[in-house]
């Protein structure tokens, strides 16, 4: 379903075996070398969101190759099948005529919600890159509010996002402002390892070297 140009939802992409398989990494990746953490922003404010990041690691609001506002350790290597996975979704969202090879996600932004989670109306602007952000949801469904380039107000869309759906944001979707206002406890299909709880992963390009 094409929600706005550039902004592609595919409901249910990711098979069952991948969900697990991809809640399984991610698992690894919250064990460490940066562990899973409430982000704390430069104001003092605590994200209810938990995250952890793979290949750059993202400190409100830059990038760095180390968790310097956590335990300083330098962060996972970004595995080539992520990229892999990357490239499959952008074919997958805009068709076999996308240039999907030109595609090179180089970090992933790991997200777990619990039922109280939320994440306030924002945009993403650290990345100096224009490529799309693919986004892969399993566990409990969520309301995903996706909104305008102009302000965190209306006009915006309301989308449930579902345990396998793939979302990409690309184009003039890219840089729109968007959250996350509600979880739904007790939604997910245990089969996918989510017992509880939303895991959201995001791949982009940072548009950085070195
Ligand atoms: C989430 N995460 O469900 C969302 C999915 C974040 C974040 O927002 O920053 O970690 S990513 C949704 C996204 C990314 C880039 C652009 C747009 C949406 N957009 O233009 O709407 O945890
Ligand atoms: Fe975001």
């Amino acid at each position: 379903t094409v929600v706005a140009p550039g902004a592609v939802h595919v409901p249910e992409w990711l098979s069952v075996e991948r969900q697990r398989e991809l809640v399984e990494a991610c698992r690894g990746w919250a064990r460490g070398p940066v562990p899973l953490r409430h982000t704390v922003l430069p104001g003092g404010g605590v994200m209810s969101v938990q995250s952890v990041c793979v290949g750059w690691h993202w400190q409100p609001y830059r990038y760095s190759r180390t968790a310097d506002d956590v335990n300083g350790a330098r962060v996972a290597e970004f595995p080539d099948w992520l990229v892999k996975l990357g490239r499959e979704a952008l074919v997958e969202a805009y068709g076999e005529e996308y240039s999907a090879e030109a595609y090179a996600p180089d970090t992933a932004l790991i997200n777990f919600y619990d039922d109280a989670a939320r994440m306030g109306m924002h945009q993403d602007k650290e990345e100096r890159s224009g490529a799309p952000v693919v986004s892969l949801s399993i566990g409990d469904t969520c309301v995903f509010r996706f909104g305008n380039t102009e302000d965190r107000g209306r006009p915006y869309t309301d989308v449930e996002l579902a345990s396998g759906d793939l979302f990409v944001f690309g184009g003039p979707s890219r840089f729109a402002f968007h959250g996350v206002p509600k979880v739904r406890p007790g939604t997910a299909d245990p089969a996918t390892g989510m017992s509880g709880g939303r895991l959201n992963v995001t791949l982009r390009e940072t548009g950085l070297a070195g």
